[in-house]
């Protein structure tokens, strides 16, 4: 079990998903309740850390954030082993986005360890009159590569916090095999964020909020 310096878990869950379609900003949301209508490209990768409760366990997940251009997406394969949970998001706006899940969930299967929960997040729900994708073909998408479901607005916040409860929730089930499994792996992680971030250091944000709870 990894620990960190205040002796809690720590859990490794990364958002992928094509160029655009709000990974950052669901980030953002999740760990600081802020939106940005601007673009800020991702490049490289970036975490965040938040620490929350489940089932009385305090416990802190490290969230990593990956670039969705395709030049990148070798950095966030090597990121999958020893995640708790990987979040693939695509835009209900974007047919193009829905497409590219099969081959996300693919590099997952292919790089990840056995027993990593997968969850499918339709964002940008608040944009429905531009919807392309129907909540029956996410549904049915997420069934084909055993994901939770959840379709959210990082713009207005609606659903993002349930992502990460009933993902956590279903981690929490899987314990055994989806741990973060040894101090090493996690500098691993921050050594080869800083060799790949765009940043002269690693974009580290930390925010707590110990009062969250999952169930
Ligand atoms: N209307 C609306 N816009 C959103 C939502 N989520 C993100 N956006 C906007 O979509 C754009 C892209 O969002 P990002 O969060 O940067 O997307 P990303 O997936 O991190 O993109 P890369 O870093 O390039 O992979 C930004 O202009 C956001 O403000 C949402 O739920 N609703
Ligand atoms: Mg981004």
């Amino acid at each position: 079990m990894n620990k960190n310096s205040s002796q809690q878990e720590v859990y490794k869950i990364i958002l992928v998903g094509n160029q655009g379609v709000g990974k950052s900003s669901i980030l953002l949301r999740y760990t600081k309740d802020l939106f940005n209508r601007e673009y800020n490209v991702t490049v490289g990768l970036e975490f965040a850390s938040k620490k929350v409760t489940i089932h009385d366990n305090a416990l802190t997940l490290q969230i990593w954030d990956t670039a969705g251009q395709e030049a990148f997406r070798s950095i966030a394969r090597s990121f999958y082993r020893n995640s708790a949970a990987i979040i693939i998001v695509f835009k209900l706006t974007s047919r193009d986005s829905y497409q590219s899940i099969t081959g996300w969930a693919k590099d997952i299967l292919e790089n990840s360890d056995q027993g990593v929960v997968i969850s499918l997040v339709g964002n940008m729900i608040d944009l429905e009159a531009e919807r392309t994708v129907t909540k029956e073909e996410g549904l049915q998408k997420a069934e084909e590569i055993n994901a939770l479901y959840f379709e959210t607005s990082a713009a207005t916040g609606q659903n993002i916090d349930d992502i990460f409860i009933y993902t956590l929730e279903k981690v929490s089930k899987q314990l055994n095999s989806i741990r973060t499994n040894s101090e090493q792996n996690v500098r691993d992680s921050i050594i080869l964020s800083q060799k790949y971030s765009s940043q002269p250091e690693i974009n580290q944000k930390q925010t707590e909020s110990t009062n969250k709870s999952c169930c």
